[in-house]
């Protein structure tokens, strides 16, 4: 057993009823100004803590890791992708690191259900007009935009989140395809109807609608490319809740400048929470603020997740969600 009120030191506000909860259960240290710590931030709590509890917007590089304090037990963080945790560093340091996987999986596959109708249908760009005042009424040929059903949807990872994608895809009528590192097992890919694609490149070229739903890995980083996006159709709308990290962000931004590709739906992105300008200002592009498992009850079992990571860990076990070598 490492320590039986372990020092735990919380990196962003968590909801108030996981942060009660872990004052009831740990030492706990709370950051009341929900700001983002810096390295210097993140060295001190590393030096002071047995458990930090980071999230997406704490960058652990290895400087920083190789730098924590001999108390140091764990990385229990709050959310699923752990790419702002340099992986080897905890590995060389004997950090163990969790996350918060499954609890998130409807939330994000939610978001692109949202994202492929957000800038299929033009919504964002109608609540635009509506609000500037700009409406004139009704016209048979205002502002249309492309049919979702019967379009053949390209999911690229196609894990948890990207089979709950195809899950929701197939209710509004779209054909399932997928690119995976790792072929579905056969009643998997029946049930869901998924034509497996072993090359993405392939896959990329006969799709309309292209899904982002793998981690950011070394082997994924920039795996949407220039070279990639112009394997696509013209009239195909690429959504992405994965990272930002996924998509070479600027050879996006040349690609539907150039009409390559029809528009993008993004919830995150390559610098959050820089957007680049030329996004803000394409109309064919649905932006939202890194909102994929943003809702009240994902918050929550984010928590609780997080909590039993920290809770098994201290009795001596195995935590739930212990990402191992090869996470991804
Ligand atoms: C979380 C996410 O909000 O869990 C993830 O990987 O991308 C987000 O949905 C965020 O990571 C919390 O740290």
């Amino acid at each position: 057993m490492s320590t039986k009120r372990p020092k735990v030191i919380v990196t962003r506000r968590l909801p108030q009823a996981v942060e009660t909860r872990m004052a009831e259960l740990f030492d706990v240290e709370l950051n009341f100004t929900d700001v983002a710590m810096d390295a210097a931030a993140l060295s001190d709590a590393l030096a002071r803590a047995d458990v930090v509890v980071p999230t997406v917007t704490d960058n652990l590089t290895a400087d920083v890791i190789a730098a924590a304090g001999p108390r140091l037990k764990l990385l229990a963080n709050f959310g699923t992708g752990v790419d702002h945790i340099d992986l080897a560093a905890a590995r060389a340091k004997d950090l163990v690191v969790t996350n918060t996987p499954g609890v998130l999986t409807d939330d994000t596959a939610d978001m692109v259900m949202a994202l492929i109708l957000g800038v299929a249908r033009r919504i964002g760009e109608g609540e635009k007009l509506l609000r500037a005042g700009d409406w004139r009424g009704w016209s048979p040929t205002g502002m249309l935009g492309h049919r979702v059903t019967g379009k053949r949807l390209g999911i690229v990872g196609m894990g948890r989140i990207g089979q709950a994608v195809a899950v929701r895809a197939r209710a509004f009528g779209c054909s399932i395809h997928y690119h995976n590192r790792h072929r579905l097992p056969a009643a998997a890919e029946a049930a869901l109807e998924a034509t497996y694609w072993p090359t993405l490149e392939a896959m990329l070229a006969r799709v309309d609608l292209v899904s982002l739903n793998c981690p950011l890995t070394p082997e994924t980083h920039h795996l949407i490319d220039d070279a990639a996006l112009r394997l696509m159709q013209r009239h195909v709308y690429l959504v992405n809740v994965a990272r930002g990290g996924v998509v070479d962000e600027a050879s996006l931004v040349a690609c539907l400048a150039r009409g390559g590709i029809a528009g993008a739906g993004l919830d995150v992105f390559e610098r959050e929470p820089t957007i680049d300008a030329a996004l803000l200002a394409m109309p064919n592009v649905a932006l939202v603020p890194h909102l994929g498992s943003a809702t009240f009850e994902g918050r929550l079992d984010m928590g609780e997740k997080v909590i039993a990571n920290i809770r098994s860990w201290a009795d001596g076990h195995r935590p739930p969600d212990q990402v191992l070598e090869g996470w991804a």
